[in-house]
């Protein structure tokens, strides 16, 4: 199935979705998140990081100033701010759009008006209050299926049908978060490769996502160093890189729309040649249905 084409309003612009993937470079300004923590949490190593990964190739920077991987812990909106608006504030200048990764709507009200356009929201709080948040700024939404909560997620009881609990959970806060106010260009869905999911229903996720495109919105993925491509290939988080590139490949061929990735110059070169490989793919197909 070809990929959709859609388009993503975020404040004073559109992007296009389909006509290729787009890379969303990943920032952890922590001390904790499960890959990266610790590395960027001085504002000025941030910055420097954003700018690189723009020159790197990356479409859209997310930035998220609290992990959310399982067992880590909850930090207030304080902290959250204040690690995060120093880093938003140096980046004022730059050209691809800012994305950030909050749960929590206050954080993500200051964090527009400091320059984000795109809020990436783990569902770990009310959809509504988020999506007023975003509606009202015109900024767009990822709404990313989470299941239990970070104390939680370890030891959840593997679930029956993962395709349709995701797909089944999704559908539901689309619908709530239209109902809300936010319109239909405004809105991303994503599975949340490893939030309560056991490591074989990832690989189901991944391999079944092209049944995501039935929600009618456009696609995230976020597969990047994630610990079932560790458990499968026994190697740290920083040693993964090969096997995210075979998970973002498998994505973009589903039809996955943006990829999040940590890294950015090698996945850019993944999404480029499997771009290519979908791009022939529904050219053939046309070949063939003609008379
Ligand atoms: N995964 C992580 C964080 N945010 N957002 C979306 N939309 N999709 C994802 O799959 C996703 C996400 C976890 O990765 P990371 O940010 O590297 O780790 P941590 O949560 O430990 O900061």
């Amino acid at each position: 199935m070809p990929r959709p084409f859609y388009r993503l309003r975020i404040p004073g612009r559109e992007l296009n979705l389909g006509e290729r993937t787009l890379v969303m470079g990943v920032l952890n300004v922590t001390p904790d998140s499960f890959s990266d923590g610790g590395l960027y949490l001085d504002p000025e190593r941030a910055a420097a990081r954003a700018r690189e990964m723009e020159r790197q190739g990356a479409d859209i920077l997310d930035i998220g100033s609290e992990s959310t991987r399982p067992g880590s812990l909850r930090v207030s909106a304080e902290e959250e701010l204040s690690r995060l608006l120093p880093v938003l504030e140096r980046l004022r200048d730059l050209s691809v759009p800012l994305s950030v990764d909050t749960y929590k709507p206050g954080v993500a009200e200051r964090a527009i008006k400091a320059g984000a356009r795109i809020i990436n929201f783990p569902v770990l709080s009310p959809v509504e209050e988020m999506v007023q948040v975003a509606a009202r700024a015109g900024a767009a939404l990822v709404i990313m299926h989470v299941r239990g909560t970070p104390e939680t997620m370890h030891h959840l009881l593997p679930l029956k049908d993962v395709m349709g609990e995701v797909n089944g959970r999704l559908r539901e806060l689309r619908d709530r978060a239209f109902a809300a106010g936010l319109p239909r260009e405004a809105l991303l869905l994503d599975p949340g490769f490893g939030f309560g999911k056991n490591g074989d229903e990832n690989y189901v996720l991944l391999r079944r996502f092209d049944e995501l495109h039935e929600l009618g919105c456009p696609l995230l993925a976020g597969t990047s160093r994630k610990s079932f491509i560790g458990r499968t290939l026994d190697r740290a988080p920083g040693e993964r890189m090969w096997g995210t590139a075979a998970t973002v490949a498998a994505a973009i061929l589903a039809g996955a729309h943006i990829v999040r990735v940590h890294d950015v110059p090698e996945m850019a070169q993944v999404a480029r040649v499997t771009d290519g490989i979908l791009a022939a793919g529904a050219k053939s197909q046309a070949q063939r249905l003609q008379p």
